[in-house]
């Protein structure tokens, strides 16, 4: 795997250029340390939302664990509205800032989640975010914020360069399709390594994915994505009315009816 660097001293045009031939950038001590932190701190604090963190509540993903077999809470999706740390980071002008570099125009939050990925909670097989559903812009990029040092033991997210130049790799049916081994050359895997305060940065045709988290600390991230403004402008709203839709049509062919959003 290769490791990356982004040099301190990067200048905004570079991190554009890099952005567009990789697919993705990382940049290191963004955030300042107490913003980071209190962003943690609220997660922490969110785990004893038991009103929420509930089997049929849309907001809540869920993981068997690896070693007890348990179905375990995971992610909240979204989450800005819960937390206001969150929120601060999800619209930090120094983030826009970088984003606007990379995107040459004013990016919109798009979707915001947190994953908690406790000890034992598995990983994620390898995929592209971008769906096919009319609409979903094409400008879709993630931005990972770790909340605590994120590294390939506690099972960091590993991004593979070079490959959203072609687009979608699996049918375009509107629905989520892990890619198949051998789609990617493992030689490029590049594990997002990262401490508090750094961030990384993917297009939504980086094929990437994760490892179980096999150590024994937790691997907080925020997941924060966004779209160009002149691809579709604000739509967060409209997503999560699409995204509940099409988790219910999900949960329906599992004979589950009952779900609901809080
Ligand atoms: O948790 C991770 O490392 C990856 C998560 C991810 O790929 C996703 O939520 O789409």
């Amino acid at each position: 795997m290769r490791s990356v660097t982004e040099p301190k001293s990067s200048v905004p045009g570079s991190r554009h250029h890099e952005y567009e031939e990789q697919g993705f950038v990382i940049v290191r001590e963004l955030f300042a340390p107490a913003a980071v932190e209190e962003a943690l701190t609220e997660a922490v604090t969110l785990l004893s939302r038991h009103d929420l963190i509930l089997k049929d509540n849309l907001r809540c993903r869920w993981q068997t664990n690896v070693y007890s077999g348990e179905c375990q809470f995971e992610t909240f999706d979204p989450v800005i509205d819960l937390s206001p740390a969150c929120r601060a980071l999800a619209e930090d002008s120094g983030l826009h800032g970088v984003l606007a570099d990379l995107y040459g125009e004013t990016a919109r939050l798009f979707k915001d989640k947190l994953i908690y990925k406790p000890p034992g909670c598995p990983g994620y097989g390898l995929h592209q975010d971008w769906i096919s559903w009319p609409g979903f812009p094409r400008s879709f990029l993630t931005v990972l914020v770790p909340l605590e040092s994120a590294s390939l033991a506690n099972g960091c997210t590993v991004v593979y360069p070079g490959y959203h130049h072609r687009g979608s790799l699996s049918p375009e049916d509107g629905q989520y399709h892990p890619l198949p081994d051998g789609t990617v050359d493992e030689s490029l895997a590049v594990p997002l390594e990262l401490e508090p305060g750094d961030v990384a940065i993917f297009g939504g045709f980086t094929p990437h994915r994760s490892a179980a988290n096999l150590s024994a600390t937790w691997r907080r991230q925020l997941y924060l994505s966004y779209n160009k403004d002149s691809d579709g402008g604000p739509q967060r709203d409209a997503h999560y009315v699409e995204f509940h839709r099409w988790l219910r049509r999900r949960y329906a062919e599992h004979g589950k009816h009952d779900v609901y959003f809080q």
